[in-house]
């Protein structure tokens, strides 16, 4: 197969405003800025890779700014001129790194993307996967009751079969179980982004009859053993999100019981190769996986419907078509919900490019860094 150099890094530091607000007890995302890369090999190979980190640490610490630090200082660095024959070797190579998960998986992505097309193969198939269409689920953040009722209308009329609410404590759990009632074809996911507490749990647990399939991150991510205490007393099984930064956190799910299904983000955990090892684990242990969104391009979203195609995911993930979130979404081509499926690539890599008229209407900044 023969081993990849990489020669060539460029990163677009972009900022583009989502069609509508995405509205969450925690934050109002107004637009998204975000770190686009491309990698190119001695063969001539362009990998794509996107940083999701937010603007702000409000969902984890890292941001665009502290990653494209990372990137520029350590990661880039280190990786520019270095040979690798197998994607995960990269992850040694940034090992002196502490943390910073989501600016190496943007790299780790590009990396893949590269090994991949160089098998001349869709990454789906590289890692395992089946070529099955993955099944799109829409998230639900609207600022109000009556936009959410709307909403929700809306998905179901476009076919998606899943949806997912924000909930918090002053969601209306009675309002909510007659709503599910009236979609009974419809899977309904709650995510409170770990809007409970100690003082609360009497709260989250009026949320147990509303027929939801699961309810995502109950409590703060560190809150381990209050997420068990509480998932005791609960039938609807929860699914852990911000908690999950690396395998020996699903370990921890598994012992404790402080959850019982796992939201796969790559970009939280460092990228593919940390969420293979978590994907193996998850199978041995008959933990379900399900593929979490962060309001990406397509980029990232190409390398989540890889991961989908695994074995070990079991629900419907946060996959809504390009135009939900974007008038212009910066890959391509872009991704389209057809009966509430969408099409696994068929060529080599993940299957998307940067549309570089789009990257440029958006630019923030540029930086290019040879090896
Ligand atoms: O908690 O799942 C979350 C978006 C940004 C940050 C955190 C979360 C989300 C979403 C998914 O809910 C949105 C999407 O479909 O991309
Ligand atoms: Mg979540």
């Amino acid at each position: 197969m023969g081993n990849i150099q990489i020669k060539r890094v460029t990163l677009y530091h972009v900022r583009v405003p989502l069609k509508r607000p995405f509205t969450t007890h925690l934050q109002e995302v107004l637009d998204r800025e975000s770190i686009l890369i491309e990698m190119l090999d001695d063969q001539g190979n362009i990998g794509v890779g996107e940083c999701v980190a937010f603007s702000s640490p409000w969902y984890t610490e890292e941001t665009v700014e502290t990653a494209w630090l990372a990137l520029e200082n350590w990661i880039i660095p280190a990786m520019l001129n270095q040979t690798f024959s197998y994607p995960n070797e990269l992850d040694h190579c940034l090992s002196f790194i502490k943390r910073n998960q989501m600016a190496k998986s943007a790299v780790n992505h590009a990396l893949w993307d590269i090994y991949a097309q160089k098998q001349q193969k869709p990454l789906w198939q590289v890692i395992g996967g089946s070529s099955r269409p993955i099944e799109a689920g829409v998230v639900v953040a609207a600022a109000s009751e009556a936009e959410m009722y709307d909403d929700i209308e809306s998905a179901v009329n476009s076919g998606y079969k899943r949806i997912k609410l924000k909930i918090s404590q002053s969601s209306n759990p009675q309002n909510l179980k007659e709503l599910i009632a009236k979609y009974p074809e419809t899977l309904f996911f709650a995510d409170a982004n770990g809007a409970f507490t100690n003082d609360t749990i009497h709260l989250l647990q009026e949320f147990d009859e509303c027929g939801f399939t699961l309810i995502e991150q109950p409590f703060s991510e560190h809150q381990n053993k209050l997420s068990a205490k509480a998932q005791k007393t609960m039938k609807t099984p929860f699914a852990l999100d911000e908690s999950i930064e690396s395998i020996q956190d699903v370990e921890e799910m598994v012992d404790q019981q402080s959850g019982k299904i796992v939201v796969m983000k790559q970009g939280r955990v460092g990228g593919l190769s940390n969420a293979l090892c978590i994907h193996e684990k998850c199978l041995k242990a008959d933990v379900p996986i399900w593929v979490g969104g962060m309001i990406e391009f397509g980029v990232s979203k190409a390398f989540n419907l890889a991961f989908a195609s695994l074995p070990g995911v079991k629900f419907p993930g946060d996959f809504s078509s390009s135009n939900h979130f974007w008038n212009h979404d910066l890959a391509e081509p872009i991704i389209n919900v057809h009966h509430g499926e969408i099409q696994l690539p068929k060529v080599p890599g993940v299957g998307v490019k940067l549309n570089h008229k789009i990257v440029d209407q958006y630019e923030v900044r540029r930086n290019i860094f040879y090896a």
